[in-house]
C-alpha cells in the first residue's frame, strides 16, 4: 500500500511538478491524499516491523512562521519512508538541538523563508558542530539558495519536496 500506493502518487505527483505539469495546489491535495492514507496504515506498519529509513527532524527556524513549504517537504519525506519529527515554527536552536539528542536523529532539516530568518541556519549549524550533533543539516525555504547553504557548511539544500528526498537519500546513503 505505501510503496505502490501512497508512494507511487507522491512519485507520479512529483515527476508531474518537475515537468510543469502540476502546482502547488495539487501537490498540496496529494499530500493531504497521503496523509489520510498513512493514518490508517501507520500502526499496521509498526505491528509487521517496517522501519523508517532516517529518523529527520524538521522546522522553520526562530523568528520565521511560515509553515506551508515545510509541511509539504515533511509529508512527502513521510511517503518515501521517512520517519518525521516536525518540531513546528519558530523553533530555536535548543529545540533543535534537545530533539535530534532525544530522537537521535539522522537528519536536520530546517525551512525559512525570510531573508531576516536565514542567518538563524547559520547559527544553527555552527552550534550543532560544536555541540557535537551527528545529524547531518539540510537547508530549504524560498530565499534558500545552494550558494548560500555551502557558505554556512550545511550539508545539504533543497529547493522542493521532491529533492528534498532525493537529497535525505544521498545524505544518508540510501539507495535511490
Ligand atoms: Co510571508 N513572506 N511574511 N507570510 N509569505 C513571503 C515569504 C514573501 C516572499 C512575500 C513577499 O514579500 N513577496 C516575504 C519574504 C521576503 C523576504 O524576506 N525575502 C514575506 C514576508 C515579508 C512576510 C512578513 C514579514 C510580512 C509582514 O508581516 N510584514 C511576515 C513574517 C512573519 C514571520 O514569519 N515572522 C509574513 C507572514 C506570512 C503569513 C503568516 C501571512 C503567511 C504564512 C502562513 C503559513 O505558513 N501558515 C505568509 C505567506 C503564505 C507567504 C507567501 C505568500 C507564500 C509562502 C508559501 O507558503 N509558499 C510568500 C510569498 C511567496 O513565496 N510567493 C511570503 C508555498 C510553499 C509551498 O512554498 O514555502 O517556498 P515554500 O516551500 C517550498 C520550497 O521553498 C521548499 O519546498 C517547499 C515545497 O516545494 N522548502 C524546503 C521549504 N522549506 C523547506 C525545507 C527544506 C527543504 C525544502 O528542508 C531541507
Amino acid at each position: 500500500i505505501l510503496e505502490s500506493g501512497l508512494a507511487a502518487g507522491m512519485e507520479a505527483i512529483g515527476t508531474r511538478w518537475k515537468e510543469g505539469d502540476a502546482f502547488i495546489p495539487e501537490v498540496m491535495l496529494a499530500a493531504k491524499a497521503m496523509h489520510a492514507g498513512m493514518d490508517l496504515i501507520r500502526e499496521d506498519l509498526v505491528k509487521i516491523g517496517i522501519k523508517p529509513v532516517g529518523r529527520v527532524i524538521i522546522g522553520t527556524v526562530k523568528g520565521d512562521v511560515h509553515d506551508i513549504g515545510k509541511r509539504l517537504v515533511s509529508v512527502t519525506m513521510e511517503a518515501f519512508g521517512f520517519e518525521m519529527i516536525d518540531v513546528g515554527v519558530d523553533v530555536d536552536m535548543e529545540k533543535f538541538i534537545e530533539t535530534a539528542r532525544s530522537k537521535e536523529a539522522d537528519l536536520i532539516c530546517m525551512s525559512a523563508l525570510l531573508s531576516t530568518t536565514m542567518p538563524e541556519m547559520a547559527v544553527n549549524i555552527t552550534t550543532f558542530k560544536k555541540e557535537g550533533i551527528k545529524a547531518k543539516t539540510m537547508v530549504g525555504g524560498a530565499v534558500m539558495t545552494q550558494e548560500y547553504a555551502d557558505s554556512i557548511g550545511a550539508d545539504g539544500y533543497a529547493p522542493d519536496a521532491f529533492t528534498a528526498v532525493e537529497k535525505a537519500r544521498k545524505l544518508l546513503g540510501l539507495r535511490k
